[in-house]
């Protein structure tokens, strides 16, 4: 038996990612379940063109790993794809089921990763972007989108953070009070992570080597998870 309710009354990671919050009637729990929720995207398997099946075992392996700490314990992985019909939610739904993870350490959730609060969709305070070398805002996908609904604090906080990832790092960017994103979605921290690279028209393409590529994509995760973990507790 896992997760979330026995953290639910500690109010420590709820003041530590604490945001303004309009009235909406949410219970405190649901508040507090945000400060320990990390929604991310599956990183390098739309525009990075990463093999779908690889990239979701890779997910399920650290996700379980991640959960195997028993720190960890009452932090949750939310996992989110635009469409209902994303094949990778069905690939990592699959085998969540397989691995016996509970809905409280890995959800699966389709939706935007930019609107999760004010559709109705679960409380996350960490969002993750599939971000490119440079932290660029745009180019299309969930960069382009997270950039566009952080707003202008959100790029010149990522600037104040940090120039240029490499690939298989994660970076966290604390969003200040006045980002839309916070403000409206009441997330706290955009966690930057650049995945490997399989598409040739893309600088850095791995070319099809996918022994380094799943590599990458392991230590994107593992960093990404392992930020997310450092701030939230
Ligand atoms: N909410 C949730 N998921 C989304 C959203 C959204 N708003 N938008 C896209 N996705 P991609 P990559 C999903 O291409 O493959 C960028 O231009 C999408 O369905 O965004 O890592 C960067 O600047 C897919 O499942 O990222 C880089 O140059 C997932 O997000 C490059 O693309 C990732 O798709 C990174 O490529």
């Amino acid at each position: 038996n896992v997760a979330g309710s026995s953290r639910s009354n500690d109010g420590d990671g709820e003041t530590k990612a604490s945001v303004e919050e309009p009235t909406t009637g949410k219970s405190k729990d649901w508040y507090a379940a945000g400060a320990r929720s990390l929604a991310f995207p599956s990183i390098s398997t739309a525009d990075f063109q990463f093999d779908h099946g690889k990239a979701a075992d890779i997910i399920l392996e650290t996700a379980v790993e991640f959960h195997r700490k028993p720190k960890h314990a009452g932090l949750r992985l939310v996992f989110v794809d635009l469409s209902p019909s994303s094949d990778m939610l069905s690939r990592v739904s699959a085998k969540a089921a397989e691995a016996g993870l509970s809905s409280l350490q890995l959800l699966i959730y389709a939706g935007d990763i930019t609107t999760l609060h004010t559709t109705g969709g679960p409380r996350c305070n960490f969002i993750a972007n599939a971000t490119n070398w440079r932290l660029k805002p745009g180019g299309g996908g969930v960069n382009a989108a997270i950039f566009k609904a952080g707003g202008y604090e959100l790029e010149m906080a990522t600037k104040a953070v940090v120039q240029t990832v490499e690939p298989g790092d994660a970076v966290a960017v604390p969003l200040p009070a006045t980002s839309p994103l916070r403000r409206l979605q009441g997330v706290s921290h955009v966690i930057h992570v650049l995945g490997p690279n399989m598409n040739s028209q893309r600088p850095n393409s791995l070319a099809g080597d996918y022994k380094q590529g799943c590599d990458i994509l392991r230590k994107a995760y593992r960093t990404l998870f392992e930020v997310f973990s450092s701030i939230a507790l």
